[in-house]
């Protein structure tokens, strides 16, 4: 499936862990796109499901600075599920995954980096029509 799981760069000083940790991204070394919209999501409570579409154009890098997330993602004919559990994570996205995110605690922080801007015609919210999608992306059309 067209996703990657990265371990994102970060430092901690191991005889000071009280001190917390420093994760950092750098544009186009860490994030194999050029970042044109950054936006995150704050505040929703544990069980929440959000998402629910795919894209057709859109990659996107995911991470969870604070709790866990879980982010399912489907291409049609499978569907396969990673944790976002740790501030050191990332998740890149291809677009023509349809992807559901369950708040595994409360709280949760999301934090997406796009490449693109906000554009509702780049998403496919039904699922029926997501099905046809990824079959013609099969067939090659
Ligand atoms: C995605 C997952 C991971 C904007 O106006 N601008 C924006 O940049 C975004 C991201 C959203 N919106 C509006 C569109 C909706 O009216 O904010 C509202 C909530 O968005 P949505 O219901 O799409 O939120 P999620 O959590 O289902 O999905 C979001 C992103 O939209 C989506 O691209 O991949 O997070």
């Amino acid at each position: 499936m067209n996703y990657k799981l990265i371990e994102i760069k970060h430092s901690q000083n191991k005889e000071h862990p009280e001190n917390g940790g420093l994760a950092f991204l750098e544009a186009e070394q860490d994030i194999p796109f050029p970042i044109k919209r950054i936006y995150w999501i704050y505040g929703a409570a544990k069980d929440v499901r959000r998402g629910f579409h795919a894209h057709k154009e859109n990659v996107q890098f995911l991470f969870c600075p604070f709790g866990r997330i879980d982010v399912m993602m489907d291409d049609g004919t499978t569907q396969e599920t990673v944790s976002l559990d740790d501030p050191a994570k990332g998740l890149i996205l291809s677009p023509e995954l349809w992807h559901e995110m369950l708040w595994m605690t409360d709280g949760a922080i999301l934090c997406v980096a796009a490449s693109d801007h906000y554009d509702e015609s780049d998403y496919i919210r039904d699922y029926d029509q997501f099905l046809e999608y990824a079959k013609q992306l099969r067939a090659g059309k």
